[in-house]
């Protein structure tokens, strides 16, 4: 009996994942209106500025019951006006399933946000571990001055819902006031 060799790779140091059939997706500028308080300071940037960036392995469909997804996130250093850059943020569409992130490389905050809109953030740092309880959307942000990169682990049957947050916001900001990071 052969013992095989792995197809798939992720670089301890990086995040990085190497193999077949890894995805890959990106949110520049343009994808992100509607997500900044400031939108005429998002509309004067390059639309073509790249704010982060998704690797993704799904070993079975989205939908299916019982799998996991695995993925890493960096999240480009930026701001728009004074928010840094961020992602969209999330709530799950199956609002029932969890998630894990890990802080990878540089410095982020995590915003959490349950269903009655109470919000609180918690510092990613390398080596950070965070568990996203059920009915708790999540979005990530870069507030340093170099790529934040995070790895993520979710079933796969969880889906995203994107309009929640889209159209209501997430009850507090993050921001530089006096060149550190302030959640209003
Ligand atoms: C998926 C997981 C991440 C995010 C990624 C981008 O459940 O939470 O892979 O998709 O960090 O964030 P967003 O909010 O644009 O999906
Ligand atoms: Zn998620």
């Amino acid at each position: 009996m052969n013992i095989l060799k792995p197809e798939l790779f992720f670089n301890n140091s990086t995040g990085q994942l190497s193999g077949n059939s890894i995805g890959e997706k990106t949110a520049r500028i343009a994808d992100l209106k509607g997500i900044f308080a400031d939108e005429a300071a998002r509309a004067a940037l390059p639309q073509d500025m790249l704010a982060y960036h998704v690797q993704y392995y799904f070993p079975v469909a989205e939908g299916t019951e019982g799998g996991l997804f695995f993925g890493n996130t960096t999240i480009y250093p930026g701001k728009v006006g004074d928010e840094y850059f961020m992602t969209k943020g999330h709530f799950h569409a199956k609002g029932d399933r969890g998630e894990y992130y890990w802080c990878i490389q540089g410095q982020g905050v995590l915003l959490y946000m349950d269903r009655d809109r109470k919000t609180w953030a918690k510092e990613m740092t390398p080596g950070s571990l965070h568990y996203m309880p059920a009915h708790v959307a999540h979005r990530t942000v870069n507030v340093g001055n170099a790529p934040m990169t995070f790895g993520a682990c979710w079933p796969s049957d969880a889906g995203h819902d994107y309009g929640t947050i889209l159209h209501e916001g997430f009850s507090a900001r993050l921001v530089e006031r006096n060149g550190k990071p302030a959640l209003v």
